[in-house]
């Protein structure tokens, strides 16, 4: 080892050193152990937000200290040689991200489990600003040299009249101080990135060209859905050939299938698995009521979402386009339902002729999870609850989890390292030891220690954003983040309604006794148009503002372009307020929250998700609450009794507010359709019901920055957030998914 870290002192470059690390990672990650245990998970997932992966890999493998070391001899930082390192942004968001984590989690507790997925040759697109408006870019990740390791296998997937052949990829998952897992992400050799030409337009027909071309964005045209169920299919269709493969190779005689395999279905993305396997298992000669009793021994489905548009339904035409061998079988798995159950919501295919995926799932799989308590309870009186009437074992709560390696160890070195000196280096293999920093929570120095971690955390952050995208902050404000999906749930606009109420504020001489600097980052879908009309408002106030000598000197909006896992490292260690607003039971889980509170970051927001379970872990002086409960909003929604445009009749100032939007100082600045186009929305529809929470999210915010000026409490907030945040640790969930679903050993 001594010897290669030598080797690193005689490079040249930045480049050099990325690609000889890069080899250097891997031919170490090839003498990991190797698993000889019977059963085996595979994770399926149509998305792997695994970000950039050397410094994580470095710490993993538990040399990334006298790697720094030689890099500083050469004259570099490891954050120059990181900037080299492309970022694979092959997922949308939270569920990518997700099945990152689990997989670090995975190798690091040593478990038999690999991952499954598709080699996007671009991953989510490139977001640029131009005229406060978003454009799309293709974002290529691939190089000559990277994390993909060409493998000697290949699978044919039948499709209507022609057969594609895979290529499998594989990226090494190494696990922290611990074993090395896999990857898997399949391929196809004759797509054609020239196909690509200007924006992320292109034609969408030629599926051989198009199919692993890019990753969908996470609401889709209806030209390109099609391609989404081929992509589906080939994606499932390599996963169950592999697994038959692998299983027999150990023995299996496929009638034991549930002894050797356990296949977790990472939303409905990868339903079709159920049908393929179901087909295979009767081309190896299993009459076809067997093959579905094994295969619904073997499969286990994660529901990320209740939102009813992102809850996939097939027509069954699409289906027989593309997989018409499948039709059949996904046929008789309906006329059982229908055999069984005389209620018409239990069916797989309904009176449209559409198939609802997570209902094959359901029926057909052995778990049913959600990924917080808030949200399992939801799916079980509310969503499924026809389902859970009649499967009431199959259901069950795992509440997300982040992997600290990631979102603590490589992101925030100066608190880790100052962890470590307070409670020793337990806590990186046992997340639940965070809880001994309690012993210091009335310790002045330490709370001094964690304010002056923060406030170098948030200059380190300001130095990143000057270089990078040009932009300037000031580190004597209160850094106020709010970065995910945008998405009328989140509530992104209720944010920007609340800058225009501190506009209007600073306008009127109440001035903040602190500067305040709101940032954002997001993309929103292609399709997706108020999405988009949001990022406009965003980028208009942001440009008011900062044209306004007055107001300016108070409060500052930033919205970074292209927000991605790279930028979430450098801005969740700088953040003071974590927002997180959703409109109460619609955000499932949430884990940009959880990273958040592992750094120091005190939460605004709503009972929502993971939220409820931060705060009952925090307690009330430790985190802002406020907005409807989602029993209120649920029950909104059933006596579909919200109106917002009563709100704007009633309350004079919300009104104010909203009309602000169409301005003539707005309109100065923005696009006429667009803000007017958003400001329609709120006032006659606001399907997320932002007017509802407005004056109570308003109120809080005031509170918390006020509440804010007394550091030496604030700190204490940080500290209790930091020691609670064991809990969500991704080796917890991992744990959990394997006592009560996976079990393999
Ligand atoms: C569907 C059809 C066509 C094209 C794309 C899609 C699609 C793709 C991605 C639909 C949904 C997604 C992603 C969903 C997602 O990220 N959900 C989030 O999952 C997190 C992990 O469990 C939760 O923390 C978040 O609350 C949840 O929103």
């Amino acid at each position: 080892m001594n010897q290669k870290v030598e080797q690193i002192k005689k490079l040249k470059t930045k480049e050099e050193i990325y690609y000889y690390l890069l080899g250097l990672v891997k031919a170490m990650a090839c003498h990991g152990q190797k698993h000889d245990s019977k059963k085996k998970l595979y994770y399926i997932s149509a998305e792997f937000l695994i970000g950039k992966l050397l410094s994580n890999n470095l710490i993993n493998l538990g040399i990334y200290d006298e790697v720094a070391d030689a890099v500083k001899a050469c004259g570099f930082s490891m954050a120059e040689i990181e900037e080299i390192e492309p970022e694979p942004s092959l997922g949308n968001g939270g569920l990518g991200r997700l099945a990152a984590c689990f997989l670090d989690s995975i190798a690091t507790l040593s478990l038999n489990g690999d991952g499954i997925g598709l080699n996007y040759h671009y991953g989510l697109f490139r977001q640029v600003f131009k005229d406060n408006l978003q454009i799309e870019e293709k974002n290529p990740w691939i190089t000559k040299d990277s994390w993909l390791t060409k493998k000697e296998r290949h699978y044919d997937v039948p499709y209507d009249g022609f057969t594609l052949t895979s290529t499998l990829y594989d990226i090494d998952v190494i696990g922290y101080e611990n074993g090395t897992n896999k990857l898997h992400l399949f391929d196809v050799d004759t797509v054609d990135e020239s196909i690509v030409q200007e924006g992320i337009d292109f034609d969408k027909e030629k599926i051989a060209k198009n199919l692993t071309l890019f990753l969908y964005p996470d609401d889709s045209d209806e030209e390109g859905k099609l391609l989404r169920i081929y992509q589906q299919y080939f994606m499932v269709s390599n996963a169950a050939q592999m697994i038959i493969e692998e299983v027999m190779e150990k023995g299996s005689n496929l009638h034991d299938l549930a002894d050797y395999a356990v296949v977790q279905i990472n939303d409905t993305h990868p339903t079709l698995v159920i049908p393929e396997l179901i087909r295979l298992l009767m081309k190896h000669g299993i009459e076809e009521k067997e093959a579905i009793a094994i295969v619904s021994k073997v499969c286990a489905y994660t529901n990320h979402t209740i939102l009813a548009e992102a809850l996939e339904t097939w027509p069954i035409e699409y289906l027989e386009k593309v997989v018409p061998h499948l039709v059949p079988i996904i046929k008789t798995l309906d006329d059982m339902v229908k055999e069984k159950y005389d209620d018409e919501s239990l069916a797989i295919i309904d009176h449209d002729e559409r198939v609802h995926m997570a209902y094959i799932d359901i029926h057909y799989g052995f778990s049913v999870n959600g990924v917080a308590s808030l949200h399992t309870e939801i799916l079980e009186k509310n969503e499924l609850k026809q389902f859970y009437d009649i499967y009431p074992d199959r259901f069950n709560n795992k509440t997300n989890g982040i992997t600290f390696r990631r979102w603590l160890m490589h992101c925030n070195h100066p608190l880790t390292e100052y962890i470590t000196s307070l409670i020793g280096n337990k806590f990186k293999q046992n997340a639940m030891k965070l809880e001994d920093l309690m012993k210091y929570e009335d310790d002045t120095k330490v709370l001094s220690e964690l304010l002056s971690i923060k406030q170098n955390n948030k200059i380190a952050l300001a130095e990143y954003l000057k270089s990078s995208h040009n932009i300037e902050l000031d580190v004597d404000s209160i850094f106020d983040i709010q970065i995910k999906r945008l998405h009328e749930y989140k509530r992104q606009q209720m944010n920007a309604l609340y800058i225009i109420h501190k506009y209007f504020d600073i306008k009127a001489g109440n001035l903040p006794e602190k500067p305040i600097t709101l940032i954002f980052g997001a993309k929103a879908a292609p399709a997706y148009t108020i999405a988009k009309d949001i990022i406009h408002l965003i980028l208009c106030l942001s440009q008011l503002i900062a044209n306004d000598k007055k107001v300016s000197k108070y409060l500052k909006v930033v919205m970074v372009e292209n927000y991605n896992v790279t930028l979430a490292e450098k801005l969740i260690p700088a953040c003071d307020i974590s927002e997180q607003i959703s409109l109460a039971s619609k955000e499932a889980s949430g884990t940009g929250n959880m990273k958040f509170m592992l750094n120091g970051a005190v939460t605004l927001g709503t009972e929502d998700g993971a939220n409820v379970e931060i705060h009952q872990l925090v307690g009330d002086d430790n985190i802002y609450i406020f907005g409807a409960k989602s029993d209120e909003v649920i029950e909104h929604y059933e006596k579909a009794d919200y109106s917002s445009k009563a709100i704007c009749r009633n309350d004079k100032y919300i009104k104010k507010l909203v009309n602000f939007i169409i301005s003539k100082k707005l309109l100065a600045i923005g696009k006429e359709e667009n803000l007017r186009r958003l400001h329609d929305n709120l006032v006659n529809k606001d399907w997320f019901m932002t007017l509802l929470d407005l004056n109570d999210y308003i109120k809080t915010k005031e509170k918390v920055f006020s509440e804010y000026n007394n550091r030496i409490a604030w700190a204490k907030k940080m500290l209790v957030n930091i020691a609670h945040a064991g809990y969500f640790s991704s080796d917890r969930t991992i744990a959990q998914y394997n006592e009560d679903i996976w079990k393999l050993k």
